[in-house]
């Protein structure tokens, strides 16, 4: 008999399920619930996974955050781009957008901050180099990460995200001062 063709014993689902496929299925259930558990596992002990939140924004409200932190806590320019300096512990905003992230920060080492990250156009990689750390960010929402940086240094934060002919040229900065 071929898959094909209707059972030769109609109520088939009364048939008994065969002991090999009852222990696949058992090996298959408990692998799944490994897995399951590995999640929350990695998340707390494989220092892999960030733990952001996120909210819904829009690209003018963000702005605005943007914006105010700017002109309460700028320190300098560089090529254009406002040089903030906020106070440790406090909230700090950066946007990205064609083709540039903007500001750029100079924070202090092993300092805290919360760091919210939102786009004004559209899709674009917020990726920390060279510490790897990656995260997507969209227009209307606004992610955020505590973040507390323990090396003094300058840090570029490039986009990962092709979003057009700019792209290669949307490079941030971080500078972490003693
Ligand atoms: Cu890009």
């Amino acid at each position: 008999m071929t898959s094909y063709m209707p059972p030769a014993d109609r109520i088939w689902w009364k048939v008994p399920v065969g002991r090999q496929e009852l222990v696949w299925i058992a090996i298959a259930l408990v692998w799944c619930l490994i897995m399951f558990a590995m999640m929350p596992y990695w998340h707390v002990y494989g220092k892999q996974n960030l733990s952001t939140e996120a909210y819904q924004t829009t690209p003018e409200k963000f702005g605005i955050k943007v914006q105010e932190m700017i002109d309460k806590y700028q320190v300098g320019e560089e090529g254009g781009i406002p040089i903030v300096k906020p106070p440790a512990g406090s909230d700090i905003y950066q946007l990205g957008r064609l083709w540039q992230w903007w500001p750029i920060f100079e924070l202090e080492k092993d300092k805290s901050y919360r760091l919210h990250l939102s786009s004004m156009d559209w899709q674009h990689g917020w990726s920390l180099q060279p510490d790897n750390i990656n995260l997507q960010i969209v227009p209307g929402y606004e992610m955020v990460l505590k973040i507390t940086p323990d090396r003094a240094g300058e840090y570029g934060v490039v986009c990962n995200e092709y979003c057009g002919i700019g792209h290669h040229t949307m490079v941030g900065k971080i500078y972490v001062r003693e």
